[in-house]
């Protein structure tokens, strides 16, 4: 075993190192931790000393990353030890935030939060869930079931500000928002990417740690990388072929591309043919966008566009792919229909070196094709401007108006989990006085900042090194098959609570169990969950006993005896043990093709031309004659930032990542404006003052700036951040902006307007 392997079986975190053997406190080890902080999930190995993270390298043996690591994963250990982190929890007194004991602010959530709930009803709290729960156990594990028990329809999450229109399109496509392929990217010969910077972003919604290294391999073996961006990208300068679009036209671009195919006789369904309905709807659909018909409001060339379609079409594998560029703008669902639309007319839906579906380790078991209920959109809108659901979540952009609009059903009372949605959601000023208007709110987070710094009670989860991890949410993106547990590396320090055991304590709070014990939460999940399964003929414990089942589980904690349950349920015959036993991972193989069995629309085939994609299409037709403003604006992501949160760490902050309005020379010149010096931009929802840089690397007519920033509010405590503090990119944007089928917000491509300051 080697030192790392035995520092990682050691006995430590979890939800309470009480009793446990402390390592000698000055003794240096090494111990194993999958990086949370984006969704690459790489394999890192921390030196610790004293409990304290000294150095971070790539885990070598990693079964996934093989020592892949980033600037951000290299600076683990000083985020971890961050001193602007919270330590206790914080509950305000006579209107200040003041330092308490965890007894007393869960004390305060239950009495503040039930009174809430029974006289307004359920709908009264919102429940605002943020990126980073995708990055912990506890937000894989404990907000379902909070969910389940508060029943409120008043549910905002970071999709609708990134990615619901996948969502929106696979439940249509194939009756299950959360099937959603990934382009295999070890084995393709043809890469099309839109709207997607994995050289800084490390990739998403395919997670492949080491993504520079897989595009570069890509075109070593001869493959050919297609970018589709206004800006010219560190991708962009990987690829064969930079197409800088207009912003917001990707939709336009996908469907020519589909009419070519269509035209010149290119599609080629193979294996997929009698699992697909819908082809010959589809063509008629599709037949208005030509390329001459799309070239003028993508500003590209039409012949162009028809050779990028057969090149597709002639690639022995290909796959398209489209993320958050082409996402969150004003055609985001269309957009990522034709994607797979494109994916499934090429026949490299479901084959390898195309775009299949991973099988994670804590997915159901297969179960035999056979029609499913579908995917159902709208059951309910949102109480201000009737914006329908979507997978049971309203738009974020909308929470705000939902808050402070009077009336009944009002939100009166917030729980946010993981979220700074006064940065990340469109107009901020707005959302920020909401917020302070509440009755009550309640924020899990490390950081006393934009958001938290509203919240009646804020509960501080330790830092990543003294938290287990497993990626419940990133195994269903992996372009490899494989199962990785970190026990926490350093045990919780003195007076910390694990995050799971926050969560599950809020869950009892705001349920009506307050005082219970945190592991009832898991135990009841746990007899749910087994309870369901005994009684399902195809699950691999159907008809045995649930509690010779529970007794069987391992783990020291709840969240692991769930992750146990969750792993003998699923497809692999693996457990907690096996786990344990291989801590650089377990490799549970390549992607392999999964239709018909993951197929649940109700006719148990692919729906190519679905009818709320069908009646969104005029939408899209007139497009084809609108221009935007001269100038519209885009964002960007540096490889050194993480949303909002990550301006804190010194050795992230700074250099090249700056919050700056990228301008390209020939509109700086006809606005007068000139490098390093301030300019005011304006859109509908406000205007700000920024800095420009004037580098070719975006398009002309488009202006970058990126999100994240704006970190000048009072009452935070993020001093390295409030030192450099950018603008908030949201403050131009009044919330109105949707991508109608997913209600998630249009961030990219909307217009702007640009005058030199002096
Ligand atoms: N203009 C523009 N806006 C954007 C985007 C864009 O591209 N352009 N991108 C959008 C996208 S893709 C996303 S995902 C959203 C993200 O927006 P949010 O979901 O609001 O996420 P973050 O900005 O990352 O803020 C995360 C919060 O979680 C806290 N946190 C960090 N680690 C932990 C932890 O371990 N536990 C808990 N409980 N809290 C933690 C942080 O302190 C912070 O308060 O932003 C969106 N906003
Ligand atoms: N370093 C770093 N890594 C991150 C994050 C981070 O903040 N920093 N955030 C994480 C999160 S939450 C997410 S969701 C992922 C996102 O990961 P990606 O999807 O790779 O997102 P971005 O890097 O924002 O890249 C989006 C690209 O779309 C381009 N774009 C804008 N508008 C359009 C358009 O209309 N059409 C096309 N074709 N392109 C357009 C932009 O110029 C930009 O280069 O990154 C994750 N990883
Ligand atoms: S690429 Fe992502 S997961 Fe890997 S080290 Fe960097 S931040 Fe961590
Ligand atoms: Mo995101």
């Amino acid at each position: 075993m080697s030192r790392s392997a035995a520092a990682r079986t050691a006995p430590t975190g979890g939800t309470r190192p009480a009793g446990e053997p402390a390592a000698s406190p000055s003794a240096t080890r090494t111990a194993l931790r999958i990086c949370p902080l984006c969704e690459a999930t790489c394999g890192l190995t921390l030196t610790i000393e004293a409990s304290r993270v000294t150095r971070v390298r790539g885990d070598r043996d990693d079964v996934f990353s093989r020592g892949f690591i980033c600037p951000k994963g290299a600076s683990f250990g000083e985020l971890d030890a961050d001193p602007d982190r919270l330590r206790t929890p914080l509950i305000r007194k006579d209107g200040e935030l003041k330092e308490a004991g965890w007894d007393e602010a869960f004390d305060m959530i239950a009495a503040r939060i039930r009174p809430l709930i029974e006289e307004y009803g359920p709908n009264a709290v919102g429940v605002v869930l943020g990126n980073p729960n995708v990055h912990t156990m506890a937000g894989a594990l404990y907000p379902p079931v909070l969910l389940t028990l508060l029943r409120t329809r008043s549910l905002f999450t970071a999709s609708t500000l990134d990615q619901m229109p996948k969502h929106v399109s696979s439940g249509l496509l194939f009756g299950s928002a959360a099937a959603i392929p990934v382009p295999d990217l070890d084995r393709t010969d043809h890469l099309l990417l839109l709207g997607a910077n994995p050289l800084d972003s490390n990739g998403s919604l395919c997670t492949a740690a080491d993504f520079p290294g897989k595009l570069k391999a890509l075109r070593r073996r001869g493959g050919t990388l297609t970018v589709v961006d206004p800006r010219r990208t560190r991708t962009a300068q990987l690829a064969d072929r930079h197409i800088p679009i207009r912003p917001g036209t990707d939709a336009l671009l996908l469907a020519a591309l589909a009419q070519v195919l269509f035209e010149e006789k290119l599609t080629r369904l193979g294996a997929l043919e009698e699992h697909v309905e819908g082809v010959a709807e589809l063509r008629e659909a599709v037949r208005e966008f030509s390329p001459e018909a799309v070239a003028a409001a993508c500003d590209m060339d039409a012949q162009e566009i028809r050779t990028i379609a057969r090149e597709l079409a002639a690639a022995p594998t290909a796959a398209v792919y489209g993320r958050v560029g082409s996402s969150t703008v004003e055609y985001g669902t269309l957009a990522n229909w034709l994607v797979d639309v494109l994916n499934v007319l090429t026949g490299n839906l479901d084959r390898p070196g195309g775009a299949l579906f991973p099988l994670a380790a804590t997915d159901h078991a297969p179960r035999p094709a056979a029609p499913g209920k579908g995917f159902a959109l709208g059951r309910w809108a949102s109480r201000v401007s009737g914006h329908p659901e979507a997978k049971s979540e309203l738009p974020m952009a909308a929470l705000a108006e939902e808050i402070d609009t009077p009336g009944e059903g009002r939100i009166r009372a917030v729980i946010s989990l993981a979220a700074n949605p006064v940065l990340s959601a469109p107009d901020g000023d707005r959302l920020d006085r909401a917020l302070d208007g509440l009755d009550f709110m309640v924020s899990v987070d490390p950081y006393l900042n934009e958001t938290s710094r509203h919240a009646d009670v804020v509960l501080p989860p330790p830092p990543p090194s003294q938290s287990s991890h497993f990626d419940f949410a990133f195994n269903n993106f992996a372009v490899h098959n494989q199962a990785r547990y970190t026990p926490a590396a350093v045990p919780l320090e003195e007076g910390r609570l694990d995050e799971c055991e926050i969560q599950a304590r809020l869950v009892l709070a705001v349920g009506g169990m307050h005082g219970a014990e945190p592991g009832a939460v898991d135990d009841m999940v746990i007899e749910n969950s087994l309870t369901r399964a005994v009684a399902d003929p195809h699950s691999p414990v159907h008809g045995r006993d649930v509690k010779a089942l529970t007794a069987q589980l391992t783990g020291r904690t709840g969240p692991e005896r769930r992750l146990d349950m969750m792993l003998r349920l699923g497809p692999y015959d693996l457990t907690l043990q096996k786990l344990l036993a291989h801590p650089h991972g377990i490799d549970l193989g390549p992607l392999q093709p999964r239709i018909p069995q993951i197929l649940r629309t109700r006719s148990g085939r692919i729906e190519l031309l679905p009818g709320p994609i069908a009646a969104d299409l005029p939408r899209l037709r007139r497009a084809l004659k609108e221009r935007p403003g001269s100038l519209v604006l885009v964002g960007r992501r540096h490889l050194r930032s993480n949303n909002s949160w990550m301006h804190n760490v010194p050795t992230l902050n700074g250099g090249s990542n700056r919050c700056t309005l990228q301008v390209h020379p020939a509109d700086a010149a006809r606005l007068g404006l000139e490098d390093g010096a301030p300019a005011r931009i304006s859109a509908e929802g406000g205007e700000l003052e920024v800095p420009v840089e004037i580098t070719d690397a975006v398009r002309t007519g488009v202006v970058s700036l990126p999100h994240g920033w704006g970190h000048s509010r009072p009452g935070t405590r993020m001093s390295v951040a409030a030192a450099r503090p950018g603008v908030n990119v949201n403050q131009l944007l009044d919330g109105s902006r949707l991508d109608p089928l997913s209600g998630t917000a249009v961030l990219n491509g909307f217009p702007v307007e640009l005058t030199p300051l002096r």
